[in-house]
């Protein structure tokens, strides 16, 4: 068999079965391996951004790992902030590179897409970054890049394969998947953990994405009913309990109103999270007086808050655990106080900027429970991800650790590819649609229906809102635009322009009912959000 056979039937044996990529004159191996493939399905992108950005999006929907393929030099660094995104909120998704010959590396002879240590730039943003040197190894790297992956903290892997290595022709016997036994293992004794729940009066949920990574949603659930704890979400969590659960406290910990459930409580029981600058108003936010962290990666325990005990484990497994070991208890007026709760904040809301809670009210009701709503970086992004809410895991994606303006459309791409019976709603503003626009193409192409909002204030709205309150003027922050819908129309799809944001929930239903790529600008201003983000001019 060839090189680029030999690595389509090691992710074959490995289950994987949607590669998002790009041909260039190295890879093109591969690329012929997967024409002969049956059990691999490739995705034509416009751009490696686009392609890796896909693949984050399909991981996060499905818990599955997707592959993006690229070629060698420029192709491979397009893809490098769609890898620090998947980085940072730990998501598993497998980068796969052609590189120059092998006996011609280092040698800056000027060959094309010339790159030394290409392998190094990722070193940063994966778990594990391999430059393959022998041909015979590709199925043990690529089985073992897999296993890093998934061991504990979930996140990328790199494999980059010089060309003679991918052209080379030998016998190779491929018929063994890697032997990846799950992370079954609780790495401290955690009786103390136990107690200090048992002993808790007024205990309190945090759940973040790992319990989503975890798929430890029915764990979670069963934890809080059993000792009538409120749950809060972190943006990375939202959907891991369903906000129709009536202990759903939403992702609302940093509104004052939340801040005060929180006082009230004498423990905090976080999980899967770890304490961002951005979910504790740069570290700000105050914890009760008792804290127990859960995390499966033990670098999180007391990097920015010191537990009062702590478990180093899978969600799902610690889960599972404690919640045998518990004594339950109630706390009758609880569920009331989280609608106290909810109602002051929205009340707080249409006092400051009615027109958000119109903007979150008629997304929401425009769309169905099991529906994917996928954020970029833009107000209306801001307003929902704090305050809309979210039925079930794996239905909210966003890029929210290393915020990567132009992800949600090429993400919600990958999240339709992965769930293709779901409706699928990408959130971007003028600038962000601009970022990664091209992948419309994509959608088209491959037959991955998506809704496009574009919210369309012609400008990098949040910027310029920054600076104005910073400095007093703005800079760099105008954009001349395009006509979005004629633009769609150019792009043969359905498109509309909507003034108003009362309206939008119509126009939602309809276009989702047509089951086809459709695009929706929106013109009417978004308001600042309530809980905005932080990092302005903070020390
Ligand atoms: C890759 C990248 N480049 C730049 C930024 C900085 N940035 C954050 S929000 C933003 C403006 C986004 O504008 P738009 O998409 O129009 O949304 P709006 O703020 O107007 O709602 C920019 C430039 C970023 N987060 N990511
Ligand atoms: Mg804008």
């Amino acid at each position: 068999m060839t090189g680029g056979e030999a690595v389509i039937r090691s992710l074959e044996i490995n289950n994987i079965s949607t590669i998002f990529g790009i041909p260039g004159s190295h890879n093109l191996s591969i690329y012929n391996a997967i024409s002969r493939s049956n059990k691999i399905k490739h995705i034509l992108c416009r751009h490696e951004q686009g392609a890796v950005l896909m693949a984050d999006g399909y991981s996060r929907a499905s818990g599955k790992i997707a592959v993006c393929l690229t070629t060698t030099g420029p192709a491979s660094l397009n893809t490098l902030s769609g890898v620090g995104t998947s980085y940072t909120d730990s998501i598993p998704i497998l980068i796969i590179s052609s590189q120059n010959p092998t006996f011609l590396l280092g040698k800056e002879k000027g060959l094309i897409h010339e790159l030394s240590e290409q392998v190094n730039f990722f070193k940063n943003i994966t778990t594990i970054s391999t430059l393959v040197d022998d041909f015979k190894k590709i199925p043990e790297i690529i089985g073992n890049t897999i296993t890093e992956m998934l061991k504990g903290r979930n996140r990328p892997g790199y494999i980059e394969i010089p060309y003679n290595i991918l052209e080379t022709i030998d016998e190779l016997v491929i018929n063994e998947p890697i032997k990846y036994i799950g992370n079954q293992k609780i790495h401290n004794s955690y009786q103390n953990a136990i107690n200090l729940i048992n002993s808790s009066k007024k205990p309190i949920i945090l759940s973040g994405g790992g319990v989503i990574s975890s798929n430890a949603s029915y764990e979670l659930l069963n934890l809080s009913k059993k000792i009538d704890a409120p749950v809060f979400t972190t943006v990375l969590g939202k959907g891991s309990v369903s906000d129709h659960y009536r202990l759903s406290a939403g992702s609302l910990i940093l509104h004052p109103e939340g801040k005060k459930l929180l006082d009230d409580s004498d423990l905090l029981i976080a999980v899967g999270t770890r304490f961002t600058e951005e979910e504790t108003e740069s570290w700000s936010l105050k914890l009760p007086e008792k804290f127990l962290h859960i995390d499966i990666d033990k670098n999180e325990i007391g990097k920015n808050y010191t537990p009062t005990d702590y478990i180093i484990g899978d969600a799902k497994i610690v889960l599972q655990s404690i919640n045998a070991k518990i004594i339950p208890k109630t706390n009758i007026n609880i569920s009331n106080d989280i609608k106290k709760m909810k109602n002051a904040i929205r009340q707080h809301c249409i006092e400051v900027a009615p027109s958000g809670i119109t903007l979150v009210d008629s997304i929401r009701k425009g769309i169905s429970d099991d529906s994917i709503l996928v954020s970029d970086l833009t107000l209306a992004a801001y307003w929902c991800r704090r305050f809309i809410d979210v039925y079930k895991p794996r239905t909210n994606l966003y890029p929210w650790g290393f915020g990567t303006l132009g992800y949600s459309l090429p993400a919600a791409i990958g999240a339709k590819c992965a769930s293709p019976n779901k409706p699928v709603i990408a959130i971007m503003g003028d600038g962000g649609f601009m970022f990664n626009s091209q992948e419309i193409l994509t959608s088209i192409q491959e037959n991955f229906p998506i809704i496009i909002l574009i919210f369309n204030d012609n400008s990098y709205g949040v910027l310029k809102f920054q600076q104005e309150s910073l400095y007093g003027n703005n800079i760099g922050v105008n954009l001349n635009n395009p006509d979005f819908v004629k633009m769609g129309e150019s792009y043969g799809i359905y498109s509309e322009r909507v003034n108003s944001f009362s309206t939008l929930e119509k126009s939602l239903t309809n276009v989702i009912n047509k089951n086809k790529t459709c695009l929706i600008e929106i013109t009417e201003p978004v308001p600042w959000p309530v809980m905005h983000p932080t990092p302005v001019n903070n020390d």
